[in-house]
């Protein structure tokens, strides 16, 4: 089996959440840094279009999306059982909403004036700010998910916290009890993203279980990594073979069927879509065959839920 290797950058929140994940299972990993804004050609190069943060690969195959990177993760240490027997229904669920709905809340609060100060030291200076501001306008352009401003974005940030905290007290230590699963780490990186600015921090001082829960998560480890170039990593996926498919689950996709050539795109926001032919179509899965002029065959993972997939022609 190939190494795994983390493409992301340092003040992602969801590649904190794939971070802590690695922590969690132990699962050792080559960490690529990738930028922060458009162009990316090298993750580019093996998604075939999708350029958000973080992607995981794995020699031929690449995972593009946290959920995508948790299934794996879990798989190559089932211990972690991230995704629980019982509750496991709760927690996939509670963990879609965090991930929208308490980050999008987080990232209002991030960019109303009062606290635009303390985003210098977590994402670096004015220049790279309004840098970071300029890639994500367009990207965010007629996205049905949007940062929530002003009042709206507090509310949703404040209920959660206060019924974590309230939660926490009753039935810690973990979201759903003894051991952390999925809806954890999907609750803690908009929370860690919100503590990486000074000024919002604060927000956080009345809530001693929230804190105590989310050091317990920042604690795990250690993240077992070695820094690795991204020509490193493209050779890695040009030397290898995509791993055989899981057996086959085909489920419904309207018109479009396994062995048609499909765009695959986030539904959300970035809608850059990777191109190829669908070889699987699982409950939880979607895999694009890629041929790369320079990388050979690849195989690109996507969630089945939060991405369509387009007939092409
Ligand atoms: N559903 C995705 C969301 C990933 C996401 O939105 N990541 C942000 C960074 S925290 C992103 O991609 N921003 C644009 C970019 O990095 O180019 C996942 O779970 O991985």
């Amino acid at each position: 089996m190939h190494d795994l290797v983390l493409h992301h950058y340092p003040a992602s929140p969801f590649a904190e959440k794939a971070r802590r994940l690695l922590a969690y299972t132990g699962l050792p990993f080559a960490s690529v840094e990738i930028p922060v804004v458009m162009p990316k050609p090298d993750l580019v190069a093996l998604t075939g279009g999708y350029r958000k943060t973080p992607v995981l690969q794995r020699g031929a195959d690449v995972y593009c999306d946290t959920w995508c990177i948790a299934r794996v993760l879990d798989a190559a240490a089932p211990d972690s059982q991230l995704f629980l027997k019982r509750l496991g229904a709760v927690a996939c669920a509670a963990g879609r909403l965090y991930d929208r709905d308490l980050f999008m809340g987080v990232l209002g609060l991030l960019f109303e004036p009062r606290a635009l100060a303390g985003n210098i030291e977590y994402l670096g200076g004015a220049e790279q700010i309004q840098a970071f501001a300029t890639d994500r306008e367009p990207m965010l352009k007629n996205a049905p998910v949007r940062p929530i401003r002003g009042s709206a974005g507090h509310a949703i940030v404040l209920d959660n916290v206060m019924r974590l905290e309230a939660q926490l007290r009753e039935a810690g230590p973990f979201l759903l009890g003894e051991r952390p699963s999925i809806a954890d780490f999907c609750a803690h990186h908009p929370l860690w993203a919100l503590t990486k600015n000074h000024i919002l921090r604060a927000m956080l001082e009345p809530y001693p279980m929230v804190r105590a829960w989310l050091s317990r998560i920042d604690d795990m480890g250690p993240l077992v990594s070695r820094p690795m170039g991204s020509q490193e990593a493209l050779q890695r996926a040009a030397e290898a073979q995509p791993e055989a498919l899981p057996q086959a689950t085909e489920q419904q996709l309207g018109s479009v069927a396994v062995g048609d050539t499909v765009t695959i795109f986030a539904s959300d926001y970035a809608h850059e879509p990777s191109q190829g032919t669908l070889v699987h179509a699982g409950a939880d899965e979607l895999v694009l065959r890629r041929q790369d002029e320079h990388l050979g065959t690849l195989h690109v993972h996507f969630p089945r839920i939060g991405y369509r997939v387009r007939k092409v022609g």
